[in-house]
């Protein structure tokens, strides 16, 4: 009975204490202190990198309708530093984006991804050029922001998709060769943005614009804990002169499949004696769309083995060596999809395409598993307009 009635005693008390607790919360003053307490408890969640991330502004802010003037011929250039740059740009990515919806919110996007400002004249010309294959959710993330970020620069600009027809292995550096050949083509542009297609800007003080020597953009990954993961890395966001890119004889073709590549092109900078220019940490800052690696994009067993010969074959292999059939020009409302058929390791017609016409030195047999899948996998383009 003791035990019990001490039992209802502390009952009591706290309830005492709640009801004193509950008065102090309805005054003003606590209101706030006891909202930072539950944030607390919430905070596990969003880590201090995510937060940042969903710190910044909206890409679309500042860009509301401005009209296209009519006289173009006298327009003023675009001061040197854009007044609508707004510095961290928040990431998210909406579920149930549409190609549709992004248009809309980019009406002053001409066909083919094409864009000038409309009252000054644009100070730089930039071609966007990404390297793409079955990634059209990723792609519709990256114009999103990407087409607003770069008005917000007042950029005269291009987007180029270099989309790899059929299912042998990726290859991202040739990708972005053809892509260099075929919007210098189109236009004088006078710097060219090589861009992963799952790599988005978290800030627009990170000027698509190009500097004296190569610039490798994408320093700060929200993968790599925003930081440079080794010193000579030059993945992922990279913006070179026409000039720049044929110095170093562009990026070299022979890399199949994940990885490698860009450590390449790091070395060829050097090789041709420049240096690696990079914004800096603060500014030079993405968010990276998570995904697995994708079929048709392995990991290349030969990465190393290469990269030790860059020294020998970067003047051999590259652009003077480049070769590739366009299979189509599209100009689609929000980018210029580039599709063309690059051949494998073997050259632009390999002999199992034309199986039952051996060429002559080619075993059919050569033991190239990658080359198998070929035949078997059906081209699955899904686009998710
Ligand atoms: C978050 O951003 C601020 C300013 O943009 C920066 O000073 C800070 O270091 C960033 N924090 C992290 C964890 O990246
Ligand atoms: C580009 O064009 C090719 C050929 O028409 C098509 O298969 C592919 O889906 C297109 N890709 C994009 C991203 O529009
Ligand atoms: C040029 C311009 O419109 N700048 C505005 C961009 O948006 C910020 C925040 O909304 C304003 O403070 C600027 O004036």
């Amino acid at each position: 009975m003791v035990k019990l009635q001490s039992k209802w005693r502390y009952l009591v008390m706290f309830l005492g204490v709640q009801l004193v607790v509950m008065a102090l919360l309805s005054r003003e003053g606590y209101q706030r202190r006891v909202s930072y307490f539950f944030r607390i408890f919430r905070k596990s969640e969003p880590s201090s990198h995510a937060r940042n991330g969903t710190n910044g502004g909206d890409v679309y802010a500042n860009l509301s309708v401005l009209a296209r003037s009519p006289a173009k011929e006298d327009l003023p250039y675009c001061p040197k530093k854009s007044p609508l740059i707004g510095g961290p740009i928040r990431v998210t990515f909406p579920m149930g984006l549409t190609f549709a919806e992004v248009e809309r919110r980019n009406p002053l996007v001409t066909r083919g991804g094409r864009y000038q400002p409309p009252n000054c004249e644009a100070r730089h010309r930039t071609a966007i050029i990404v390297p793409h294959r079955n990634r059209e959710h990723h792609l519709k993330f990256l114009l999103y922001y990407l087409h607003p970020f770069l008005q917000r620069q007042q950029l005269n600009y291009g987007i180029y998709v270099i989309h790899q027809a059929g299912d042998y292995t990726f290859n991202r550096a040739k990708l972005m060769n053809i892509g260099l050949r075929e919007a210098m083509r189109e236009e004088d542009w006078d710097c060219l943005f090589f861009h992963d297609v799952d790599l988005i800007p978290e800030d627009d003080r990170n000027t698509y614009t190009c500097d004296v020597y190569p610039k490798h953009a994408a320093i700060a990954m929200d993968k790599f804990g925003y930081k440079l993961p080794y010193k000579m890395y030059f993945g992922g966001v990279s913006a070179l002169t026409p000039q720049q890119y044929l110095k170093m004889n562009g990026f070299p073709n022979n890399y199949w499949g994940w990885g490698g590549e860009d450590d390449d092109i790091g070395i060829r900078v050097s090789l041709a004696g420049m240096v690696i220019s990079r914004p800096s940490l603060n500014v030079g800052r993405y968010k990276m769309i998570k995904h697995k690696l994708d079929e048709g994009n392995e990991r290349n067993p030969e990465r190393f083995n290469m990269l030790a010969k860059t020294r020998q074959t970067w003047k051999q292999d590259g652009m003077n060596s480049l070769e590739y059939a366009l299979v189509s020009r599209d100009y689609q409302p929000l980018y210029t999809n580039i599709t063309v058929n690059i051949g494998t390791e073997e050259g632009l017609d390999p002999p199992s395409k034309t199986a039952d016409a051996p060429v002559e030195g080619h075993t059919p047999t050569s033991a190239h598993a990658k080359k198998d899948k070929q035949t078997n996998i059906v081209s699955k383009d899904t686009p998710d307009h």
